[in-house]
């Protein structure tokens, strides 16, 4: 399979295990798990590919966000994180570092002044480890900016955070004032 291919499949997977799983005709599970095999199935009828059970292996295996996972019969598959449909991901509440990064587009930094950063569609605001990191998550919305985000005062102040299996940290708002614009980013 070329690279071409594992992405279209990969953002196709992104699309039905996070956000749309009626588009072809299957539920998830309260965890956010399909049936490999009933996914594989309908999507085969819906897209017209011939998709097989060791193509989607190799689509999980290569992914360069591991964005997918295997239950451990390997029966089912589930999304990591990036969901807008309500899942339970089983994620315990971790201590995060000090500092985290979000990397967003100029054009919406007024509105998290105000607001804060809101998770929107997603389950989540998505935090990331670095400054790397952010500004590839940043620059998809346009014209980039880093936020440093204070998580030290937002722990201590009771908030709670989550690291995915594929290691992105998660929280449910960021409140304006744990939040200040990083020029190193830029
Ligand atoms: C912004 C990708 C206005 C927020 C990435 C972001 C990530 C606000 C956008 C994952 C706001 C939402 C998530 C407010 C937040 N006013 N704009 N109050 N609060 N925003 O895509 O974090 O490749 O839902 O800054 O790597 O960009 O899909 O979130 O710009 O991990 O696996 O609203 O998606 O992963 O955009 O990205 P998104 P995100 P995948």
């Amino acid at each position: 399979m070329t690279d071409k291919e594992t992405k279209k499949i990969s953002k196709f997977l992104s699309l039905i295990l996070r956000h749309n799983p009626a588009a072809v005709g299957i539920e998830l599970d309260h965890e956010g798990w399909a049936n490999v095999a009933e996914l594989i199935t309908k999507i085969n009828a819906k897209k017209g590919w011939g998709l097989t059970v060791e193509q989607l292996d190799h689509v999980v295996a290569t992914n360069n966000k591991k964005r997918f996972a295997y239950s451990q019969d390997g029966r089912r598959i589930r999304a990591n994180q990036g969901h807008s449909i309500q899942v339970d991901l089983g994620l315990e509440a971790v201590d995060p570092p000090a500092i985290l990064y979000h990397g967003t587009a100029t054009r919406f930094l007024d509105s998290i002044m105000e607001q804060g950063l809101i998770s929107k569609s997603r389950q989540h605001v998505h935090l990331s480890w670095d400054i790397e990191t952010a500004t590839t998550v940043g620059k998809r919305h346009g014209k980039v900016v880093i936020l440093q985000i204070d998580c030290a005062n937002m722990l201590a102040d009771g908030h709670l955070f989550y690291l995915s299996e594929n290691n992105v940290w998660l929280t449910d708002h960021v409140p304006v004032k744990y939040i200040a614009l990083n020029d190193k980013g830029s």
